[in-house]
């Protein structure tokens, strides 16, 4: 079988975006609460106000990932509902919500793995400069230390930050998720520079603090390229490609820019040879404080880009087929994309795989029985879980799968309007209804990826 016993299958979500209690108790803005308020940024003006109000319905919640038999699950925490200034004063309510949450779980035996940072930024430290303000750095690993001198004596499973690609690139370069601020690409990598030593503080502060030993990893998006063709001539393009371009000549969405001074301690080569003139505050010293030892590499896995063949036998982007599949977001469906993704990705950085999302947007929506069916779904994750099985089958190190996401929720800049959970959320009364696809997914956990083998209907 290929899955060994101890994968852990699991599925994820963030604070933001199923929270709610935007204002409740005494937890301070953030980013996305200011996001929200921004005309014209997010779709139909929707507001991560009270999205699943999962502040309210986290045992209800939690009894539906028992029900689906989850083995982990993935989830972050509010930055500001635990320091509302983001520095400094406590909030014991906030941090309170993160012990129930968390003795809840441990009650239903699922395993706490708790991201540090997905986004929501505190509002009060992006006045004082946010990522661009060095202070960053020691900002982060205090609240770090906050969350591991509360939750390490249960908690084992950490990740510190999940896709910087998007809070900085779409958050500081492009503008469109928060802060939604457009900065030349100096300043964007300043920022950056400094997200990436604060990662590496954090998991200095985890491993120097933790009650109990911790595993450690991050959650980056995994950029992926894969070969049209599985030839050696193919795969080594889509290598290439997915280590070595640039695309629209920004280093913003790649994978080594992030990944290679985290796992090496050094940006890669070819792209400091075109940045480096933005970058006159480099040094040494820094490079090694991002550089920490690494338990996973957390890859968020959607899709990839179909790579090809010029007639100089160059890497060259493959046009999909017209009416190829996509998604709702109608983001290509690419279940190959999973196999490579999680196998170049080890070539590269030779630390185990743990794919930290992964899912389909669809159109689900309430049948007259009350059913949710969504078949679509079903096919998706079977594709997608096959290559993840081919992984294991041709050795390659992935540890576990935690699907995007447990329920419908905000997402992003698109308001409600994109439905990626295994369980359906009714916006306007908050009823939660598990999708067909929650059931099959209790089945494939509870074959340990068995029925992935048999095609298989709900
Ligand atoms: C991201 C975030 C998630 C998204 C998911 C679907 O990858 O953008 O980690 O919060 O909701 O990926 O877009």
């Amino acid at each position: 079988m290929a899955f060994s016993g101890d994968f852990v299958w699991g599925a994820a979500t963030s604070s933001y975006q199923i929270e709610g209690g935007w204002d409740a108790d005494d937890k301070g803005e953030n980013v996305w609460d200011m996001q929200c308020k921004w005309p014209g940024k997010v779709h139909g003006g929707h507001t991560g106000n009270v999205a699943c109000n999962h502040y309210e319905h986290y045992r209800e919640d939690v009894q539906l990932m028992k029900q689906m038999q989850l083995q982990a699950y993935r989830f972050s925490v509010s930055w500001a509902r635990v320091m509302p200034e983001g520095t400094g004063r406590l909030s014991e309510k906030g941090i309170d919500f993160y012990d129930r949450l968390i003795d809840e779980l441990l009650a239903a035996e699922i395993e706490p793995w708790l991201t540090l940072f997905h986004w929501d930024y505190p509002l009060a430290l992006f006045r004082r400069g946010g990522w661009l303000n060095r202070d960053s750095v020691q900002w982060f690993a205090d609240y770090t230390r906050v969350l591991v001198d509360r939750f390490s004596d249960r908690v084992t499973h950490w990740m510190t930050l999940n896709e910087p690609q998007c809070f900085i690139g779409s958050g500081h370069y492009h503008g469109n998720d928060a802060p939604g601020i457009k900065l030349p690409i100096g300043e964007v990598l300043l920022a950056l520079h400094h997200a990436l030593m604060s990662h590496g503080e954090a998991v200095r502060v985890i491993r120097e603090h933790a009650k109990i030993k911790p595993t450690v990893g991050w959650a980056p998006v995994g950029v992926v390229k894969f070969p049209v063709v599985e030839d050696a001539a193919h795969i080594d393009a889509a290598r290439h490609a997915m280590f070595y371009w640039y695309e629209d000549d920004l280093p913003l969405w790649t994978n080594t820019w992030y990944s290679d001074p985290v796992v090496f301690g050094r940006y890669p080569a070819d792209g400091l040879k075109r940045f480096e003139k933005h970058m006159p505050w480099l040094n040494e010293d820094d490079m090694k404080v991002m550089c920490q030892p690494l338990d996973f590499y957390g890859a968020n896995i959607y899709n990839g880009e179909p790579i090809g063949l010029d007639a100089e036998n160059k890497p060259v982007s493959h046009k999909r087929h017209e009416g190829a599949p996509v998604t709702s977001f109608r983001w290509a469906i690419e279940p190959a994309s999973l196999y490579w993704g999680a196998k170049f990705l080890q070539e590269r950085y030779k630390l185990p795989i743990v794919i930290t999302e992964n899912g389909l947007s669809n159109a689900d929506l309430v049948d007259v029985d009350g059913q949710v069916e969504d078949p679509q779904r079903i096919a998706f994750l079977t594709r997608y879980l096959r290559e993840l099985e081919r992984c294991l089958d041709d050795d390659v190190d992935v540890r576990g799968y935690f699907q995007w996401s447990l329920m419908d929720n905000f997402e992003w800049t698109y308001g409600y309007s994109q439905r990626f959970g295994l369980v359906h959320v009714d916006f306007e009364t908050g009823a939660r209804t598990p999708k067909s696809s929650a059931d099959w997914y209790r089945k494939v956990i509870e074959s340990n990826g068995a029925l992935l083998s048999q095609l298989t209907r709900c």
